[in-house]
């Protein structure tokens, strides 16, 4: 047993050793220079703070900014990058940017909620190379959203680093992913069937004498089993590498907090000589959705009372640091959330690894709301956003499903829903495809494997009860039912009690008291009906909406269960506190 234990311990310290020389990551977070536009005029410069959002200040006007803005950051090479290759990771840039490194273009990436890498190793000099960032937020039909109420923050909002890599490495250019994908092709209680795929890039092709060795540690990081693969003949410099391996009784991810996550250490190998080493972590969980039943995971009933969240807050826009996402995660556990929808797009890596620690399911989705153009470079880039997501996320347990709309009101997006909905499910067939409409009826509404659908009464319409015979007109008996959006406006400011009627709700008096009534009315319904699988308040914050008047303060949206700076929790908050716990209030 003490010679197990010391190997174990000797392994463990070796991959930590090994890791540690073969790659490393350098942040270029810090102050960076910034101007608006993209000619520099001298008296314009600005020394920001990477993350950053150019419109944090006015993101809440009617007249935000939307233009362009540029950055500059002068660096040094690193001292570790000799015989490296060196790459650019951007884990966001809203919404649109053009890289330029030394004087040399590096490419263009769009879509504000994505990461991007590019390979940066022959532009770099030893000294003060000069990375300019032209980035845009201006409305541009051929990139996604064209609606939506939400302001869109510019600026590059989430950390730059650069990779530093060995020669020949797992890629980190596969859609800016991890480059490892770890499918969960078949979990049972007593079985699993994993297969993983992990992408390799560099001096490759002909036989290198390259091998691929994938070592599971279990969640209490026991070694439980290795995969190792014939010597890899590619004829390409990039290639896929397929492993399957099985698991007996696996320990399951289970949706509760500090739940279990596995280990997958790859080592990539030269000879004897481990030449990359990356290690990612996945829980393996099962799911289903039950048309009368609700949702299942791990074959118990489970259905998800969820809040839907936006990543904005004041004075930041969506520069929001780690302690923020924190503050949001115990916020959302308070009151007894068991799901959380991240609307209306990707949102950032750090929050989906939040999610898995804590144990919440997530709904993941891509920003295509209200409308589309005809464009075909605007399906492109739906498609790309998409991709995007699915490689970017693909190991995050806590997702369960990929959405690809929101409320689609004009055209004819029925094709390319369609065509989504089949590049979702080859992207990744062990996720569900879903979507949030507000019209029943409309052809796109057929096509994903779930169905949900965003519903107010209570506020834009009728009264709070009125939430049941609309849940009925809704259900599907093959894919049940979820509601992607309920609730109502309320300012912390405004109060009557005993409201009978609603408020007029595009009008100013938004009383805290009527919120929670909306609230109560529609939960007693989604309640009694077992078929629904799941429901999101609309919305956990409140967030920025550059063109709503309405409410005590223009240019928000006053629906959050907690205020903007997320110092005040309102009454409905404490309905669902007291109601999403151990030991209901009301008894349905
Ligand atoms: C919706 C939209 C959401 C809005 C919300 C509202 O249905 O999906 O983006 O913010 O209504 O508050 O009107």
């Amino acid at each position: 047993m003490l010679k197990y234990r010391l190997s174990l311990f000797l392994f463990t310290f070796l991959i930590i050793q090994s890791s540690a020389q073969l790659r490393d990551r350098i942040s270029l977070s810090g102050e960076w220079q910034f101007f608006k536009g993209d000619t520099e005029t001298s008296s314009q410069v600005e020394h920001v703070t990477v993350p950053h959002s150019w419109n944090a200040q006015d993101g809440t006007t009617a007249d935000y900014y939307r233009g362009k803005g540029t950055y500059r950051y002068n660096f040094d090479l690193p001292k570790n990058t000799k015989k490296k290759r060196v790459f650019l990771r951007f884990e966001a840039v809203s919404q649109e940017a053009d890289v330029f490194l030394n004087g040399q273009y590096l490419g263009n990436h769009k879509g504000a909620f994505n990461a991007f890498c590019f390979e940066i190793t022959p532009y770099l000099k030893k000294k003060d190379n000069e990375l300019i960032v032209k980035a845009n937020n201006i409305l541009n039909p051929d990139i996604a959203p064209l609606s939506g109420d939400f302001t869109i923050f510019g600026g590059i909002y989430r950390p730059v680093s650069l990779l530093i890599l060995p020669q020949t490495c797992i890629t980190p250019l596969d859609y800016a992913s991890s480059g490892i994908y770890i499918k969960q092709t078949e979990i049972q209680d007593h079985k699993a069937t994993i297969d993983i795929t992990t992408k390799i890039d560099g001096d490759i092709s002909g036989n290198k004498k390259l091998r691929l060795r994938t070592s599971v540690f279990d969640p209490t990081g026991k070694l439980v089993t290795t995969s190792e693969n014939e010597e890899i003949r590619a004829s390409e410099n990039t290639v896929a590498i397929d492993q399957r391996i099985y698991l007996d009784n696996p320990i399951l991810w289970n949706g509760k907090a500090a739940p279990n996550q596995y280990r997958f250490f790859c080592e990539l190998l030269q000879g004897k000589k481990v030449i990359d080493t990356l290690s990612v972590y996945t829980g393996l969980r099962y799911f289903k959705v039950d048309p009368q039943k609700g949702f299942f995971l791990n074959g118990k009933s489970y259905q998800i009372r969820g809040v839907n969240r936006h990543q904005d807050r004041p004075g930041k826009g969506w520069a929001i640091s780690e302690k923020d996402h924190q503050e949001d995660m115990q916020l959302i556990k308070e009151i007894g959330a068991n799901g959380v929808r991240l609307a209306h797009y990707p949102h950032s890596d750090y929050f989906y690894s939040l999610c898995d620690k804590e144990g919440l399911l997530v709904w993941a989705e891509i920003p295509f709301i209200g409308n589309g153009t005809e464009s075909t470079a605007f399906e492109e880039n739906l498609k790309q956003q998409l991709t995007e997501l699915i490689r970017q996320n693909f190991n995050h347990p806590s997702i369960f499903c990929w959405s690809l709309f929101n409320e689609l009101v004009k055209g004819n997006p029925e094709k390319l829903v369609a065509e989504l909905n089949d590049l979702a499910h080859k992207e990744d067939p062990t996720r569900l495809t879903v979507a949030a409409a507000n019209i029943e009826g409309r052809p796109e509404n057929k096509i994903t494997d779930i169905m949900a659908f965003n519903t107010y009464p209570g506020w834009y319409w009728a009264e709070p009860e009125t939430m049941g015979p609309s849940i009925d007109w809704k259900k599907d008996e093959k894919r049940g039912v979820c509601i992607s959006e309920y609730g109502a406006g309320a300012s912390i400011k405004h109060h009557q009690q005993r409201m009978k009627k609603a408020p007029k709700c595009e009008g100013d008096f938004h009383p805290e008291e009527w919120q929670a009534i909306v609230h109560e009315g529609n939960y007693k319904e989604i309640d009694k009906r077992d078929f629904v699988w799941g429901s999101f308040v609309w919305n956990m914050f409140d967030f920025a909406s550059g063109g709503r008047k309405e409410g005590d303060t223009y240019g928000m949206n006053d629906k959050g269960l907690v205020t903007y700076d997320r110092k005040t929790p309102k009454d409905a908050f404490y309905f669902y506190k007291a109601n999403w716990s151990e030991k209901p209030v009301l008894h349905i």
